[in-house]
């Protein structure tokens, strides 16, 4: 008879959970000796990156991905980690280790209280009654991560899977499918409602980042010829970012998300809930008279969103139903003595690349007042904006200069932009090599504050280790700028500037290659060597820029 772990490896194999990420513990030995060659088992020195690697690599896969953690010490540790996999809609299995439940009872050395640690982030948590459901609920796992987009846990105690398997089945089904299309007789309503519009304007999210939602986002936008904005503080891109009707980014704030919007009396949101917020601020999200609508495949994002009507449907599927339903427009008329054809440079609606945003604020600045050869993360993002190959990943966790990355660095390829979409910081520098170790052939670059990069930095010894091409640029402004800006509104910062870390040094004593730049001339020369190569790079790279800003002006 094989044994449950027997049948939960042959069963992870069939259902292509073939790459492990994990940090070991003792209650996993019983699983991870003599785990056979065919699944690969990659090593993060800390369970956070465990599982920012592994979301990293499932969001570029589209696939999940399993992940091994160490009873509470590890899932504790991942915690952060999980609850960012969920809010990015990354798939993953997640094996929790757990003590022998054969004395579990008694509390044992390294009991662990497992069920509530992730609290409601995870989108399922069994322990198998039984040890004979483990490769069940391991399979119901894949299947619950795939279909809910986010983590599923399964703790399983060390004893079971010595186990002997017995003949009954599986409770899971080998293969699931969800249905990818939507009937036309329920685009009808959304198609009256557009059509009835005076003006209507489209706001995507991270919910249309893929080839199919791409294109079917496109051709709506051209059959209404309308604007599309991004939506605030999204977590990658919802439309091509380089497109001529591709207008900005949305505030995070309502008084400025109305003004944007002013000039439209329908609102359709795509792959987004209406709208994200940051900072609290009174008053309705848009001026009286507006219809706002959703298409999402999130039913979340649709119940919580104000909207006249909210569409659960596969995202794709819904935009080009409608791109071929609603009555086609015409362009409102340019303005005299301009261009009447679209160019990101010509359009009717302010670009990033041409005139100031509301959204965005002026266009990025040419730095004034610094040393001539001093530099501003401007410069470094106009310096990758002019050699990036358009299918680069941009991973980011750069707060302080988002606004101008995305701006300078827009996102031209499906993936093209990712970042933790709680906010959470830690994020990128797993994600990223993630990415890279599964899709070895796409470039990958991570811009990092210098802050953000402490919190996830034992992945570069796994990027190191496993010959994960990613190039790592660190925004070197000694300090939390951000927390910073922010508290210089109100008083004076309780914790200090962040001289005297160095992250160069710490990637260096992680196994990972590591350079410092200070001036314009530096960046170029190394952007100009190592950029040309991020498609068939085998080993990371740190770049540590050290910049010069000027002082935060309260
Ligand atoms: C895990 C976590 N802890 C704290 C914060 C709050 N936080 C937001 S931005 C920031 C400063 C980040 O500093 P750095 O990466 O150097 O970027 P800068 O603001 O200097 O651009 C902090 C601490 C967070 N978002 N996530
Ligand atoms: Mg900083």
């Amino acid at each position: 008879m094989p044994t449950v772990r027997d049948a939960t490896l042959a069963s992870a194999t069939a259902l292509g959970l073939t790459t492990w990420y994990g940090n070991p513990g003792s209650t996993e030995i019983p699983l991870l000796a003599d785990l056979p060659d065919h699944l690969r088992y990659v090593l993060a020195l800390h369970e956070h990156s465990a599982v920012t690697m592994a979301a990293g690599h499932a969001l570029a896969t589209g696939r999940p991905v399993l992940v091994n953690l160490h009873t509470t010490a590890g899932l504790g540790n991942a915690v952060s980690a999980l609850a960012t996999a969920r809010l990015n809609r990354a798939p993953l299995v997640v094996l929790v280790g757990q003590q022998d439940r054969r004395h579990l009872a008694f509390e044992p050395f390294l009991t662990g209280r497992l069920q509530g640690l992730a609290g409601d982030y995870p989108v399922s948590v069994h322990m198998p009654l039984r040890a004979q459901d483990v490769p069940g609920a391991v399979a119901r796992a894949r299947h619950e991560a795939a279909y809910h987009r986010g983590p599923a846990l399964v703790i399983v105690p060390m004893g079971d899977w010595a186990q002997e398997m017995d003949d009954t089945e599986l409770a899971a089904p080998q293969t699931l499918d969800a249905a990818t299309a939507v009937a036309a007789r329920q685009l009808e309503p959304l198609v009256a409602l557009i059509d009835s519009a005076r003006a209507p304007v489209l706001v995507t999210g991270a919910g249309s980042d893929s080839d199919a939602a791409w294109d079917a986002v496109v051709s709506l936008a051209d059959r209404l010829a309308c604007p599309v904005w991004q939506e605030p503080f999204s977590a990658r891109a919802g439309f091509p970012q380089d497109h001529p009707r591709f207008a900005g980014f949305l505030p995070a704030g309502r008084a400025g998300v109305r003004q944007t919007l002013a000039g439209h009396d329908m609102v359709l949101v795509i792959g987004a809930g209406i709208l994200k917020q940051f900072h609290f601020e009174p008053g309705p999200l848009f001026v009286e008279g507006t219809v706002a609508a959703v298409v999402t495949d999130d039913p979340g994002e649709a119940v919580r969103s104000p909207a006249r009507l909210a569409l659960v449907a596969p995202i794709a599927a819904a935009c080009a139903g409608l791109a071929d339903r609603v009555a086609p427009r015409r362009p409102p008329p340019s303005p005299p003595g301009t261009a009447s054809s679209l160019s990101p440079a010509t359009g009717p609606w302010p670009s990033v690349a041409s005139e100031p945003s509301p959204a965005t604020g002026p266009s990025p600045p040419v730095p004034r007042g610094a040393a001539p050869e001093g530099i501003r993360p401007e410069d470094v993002f106009a310096a990758l904006g002019a050699r990036l190959h358009p299918d680069t990943v941009v991973v980011e966790e750069s707060p302080s200069s988002r606004d101008a990355l995305q701006a300078m660095v827009p996102a031209r390829h499906p993936l093209g932009f990712l970042s933790a979409a709680m906010g959470g910081l830690g994020f990128a520098l797993g994600a990223a090599t993630g990415i890279r170790l599964a899709d070895p052939r796409r470039p990958v670059l991570a811009v990092l504050g210098d802050g953000s990069a402490v919190y996830g930095i034992q992945a570069l010894w796994s990027a190191a280790h496993y010959g994960v091409g990613v190039l790592f640029i660190v925004l070197d402004n000694a300090s939390y700028r951000t927390m910073n800006r922010l508290v210089a509104r109100q008083g004076k910062a309780p914790w200090p500037d962040l001289g005297g870390v160095h992250v160069d040094g710490l990637a260096r004593a992680l196994g990972c290659p590591a350079l410092t730049v200070s001036t314009k001339a530096e960046l170029s020369a190394l952007l100009d060597e190592v950029v040309p190569g991020l498609s068939t790079r085998a080993e990371p790279l740190l770049v540590n820029v050290v910049l010069d800003e000027p002082p935060i002006v309260p």
